[in-house]
C-alpha cells in the first residue's frame, strides 16, 4: 500500500455546468478520503503559478483567461496511489480521446474546458496544493 495525496480542481466548466456533485460523487464512489474541499476564484497570479509548466505554449493565454473566469472547486483526496487512480478516473487530456466511464470522456468534447485537473506527481500535488489553499489565491475570500 502507497498512501499518496492528490490535488484535483473541478474547472470553470465544470462549475458552470453543475458538475460538482457529479465529480465528488465519483471521488467517493472510489473509496479515496476527501481531505480538503474549497471553492474559490483564482488570481491570475495563482493561475500563472498553477501553470508554470505551461508558459509560453500556444494555449497559455487562453488557459489562464479560462481558468479566472470562474470560480474552481479545489479537493485534496488521499489514497493507495491516488495520483494514478484519480488520472486513470479523470481520463486522458482531449475530452474527445477520453474513454467513456472516464470523468473526461463522459463529460467533455474539449482539451481545454476538459472539466477537471488533476496534478500529475506527489511533488505536484503538494506545489499546486500550497497554491490553491491559499488565501491570498481566492478573490471571494
Ligand atoms: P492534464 O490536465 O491532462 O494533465 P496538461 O497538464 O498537459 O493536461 O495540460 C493542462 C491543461 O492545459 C489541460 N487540462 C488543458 O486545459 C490545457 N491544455 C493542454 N494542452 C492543450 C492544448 N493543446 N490546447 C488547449 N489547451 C490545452
Amino acid at each position: 500500500m502507497a498512501l499518496k495525496r492528490e490535488l484535483i480542481i473541478i474547472k470553470p466548466d465544470g462549475v458552470r455546468r453543475g458538475l460538482i456533485g457529479e465529480v465528488i460523487k465519483r471521488i467517493e464512489q472510489k473509496g479515496l478520503k476527501i481531505l480538503k474541499l474549497k471553492m474559490l476564484k483564482m488570481s491570475r497570479e495563482c493561475v500563472e503559478r498553477l501553470y508554470d509548466v505551461h508558459k509560453g505554449k500556444p494555449f497559455y493565454e487562453s488557459l489562464i483567461n479560462f481558468m479566472t473566469s470562474h470560480p474552481v472547486v479545489a479537493i485534496l483526496v488521499e489514497g493507495d496511489e491516488a495520483i494514478d487512480v484519480v488520472r486513470t478516473m479523470i481520463g486522458p487530456t482531449d475530452g474527445r480521446k477520453a474513454p467513456p466511464g472516464t470523468i473526461r470522456g463522459d463529460f467533455s468534447t474539449s482539451i481545454q474546458e476538459n472539466i477537471v485537473h488533476a496534478a500529475d506527481s506527489e511533488e505536484r500535488a503538494d506545489y499546486e496544493s500550497r497554491i490553491v489553499f491559499d488565501p491570498a489565491c481566492d478573490e471571494l475570500s
